[in-house]
């Protein structure tokens, strides 16, 4: 079955697991630091402009935000870590949250992890790479932002981090749309694939 991301509709936004949406079907999760480009991606992804919010100020996304594809496939919009100016509360919480998330739903089945060109794995993003191991779920990486960055200078940070992550890396601009069409074939190929 084809895959049409441009009728993508956006159903709700949660502040904890056990709230969201029935645990039925597939998802994919975009995760990664605050700032780092996942609302506009997804946007950008579904040609959608604003159906995910996007913010410049940093750590305004503190829900588990649910949009819907079709009757069985959704992408999931993670609220971002590595936010400076919170409290340490409200960072247990969000640890809580997307632990619980990354842990305990069934219909996730791949992340996008989303990290800017510029500032590739932080120390956050090496920690949910490890609790993706450990959960055996599958990772791509995204290294956004790549209009920053002279076509050498990304192509030798995608190099390097897929070096080091022995993981599919690839070079994504949700600005300039460099990329899309090879995110979008991903998403299509393993939303499609699952056994569902
Ligand atoms: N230059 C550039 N800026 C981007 C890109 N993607 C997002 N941004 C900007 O980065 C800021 C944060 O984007 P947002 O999608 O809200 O990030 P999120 O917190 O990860 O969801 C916004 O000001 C965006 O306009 C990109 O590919 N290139
Ligand atoms: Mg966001």
């Amino acid at each position: 079955m084809s895959l049409d991301l441009r009728r993508i509709e956006y159903l709700s936004g949660h502040p904890r697991l056990e709230d969201c949406p029935p645990d039925q079907g597939v998802e994919v999760a975009f995760a990664g630091r605050s700032n780092v480009g996942k609302s506009s991606l997804i946007n950008a992804l579904c040609e959608r402009r604003g159906i995910a919010r996007t913010s410049s100020e940093p750590g305004r996304t503190r829900l588990l935000h649910f949009f819907r594809i079709d009757e069985e496939r959704r992408l999931v919009d993670l609220p971002g870590y590595g936010f400076a100016r919170v409290s340490r509360n409200e960072r247990a919480g969000w640890q809580k949250m997307v632990e619980d998330y990354l842990t305990r739903r069934q219909s996730l089945i791949r992340l996008m992890l989303i990290m800017d060109v510029r500032h590739p794995l932080r120390d956050s993003d090496r920690l949910l790479l490890q609790w993706c191991a450990a959960q055996k779920l599958p990772v791509d990486l995204l290294l956004n932002k790549a209009d920053k960055f002279s076509h050498s200078q990304a192509l030798q940070t995608q190099r390097a981090v897929q070096k080091e992550c022995e993981t599919q890396t690839n070079l994504v601009s949700a600005r300039t749309k460099m990329g899309l069409e090879h995110v979008r074939q991903r998403l299509c190929d393993c939303l499609n694939n699952s056994n569902t």
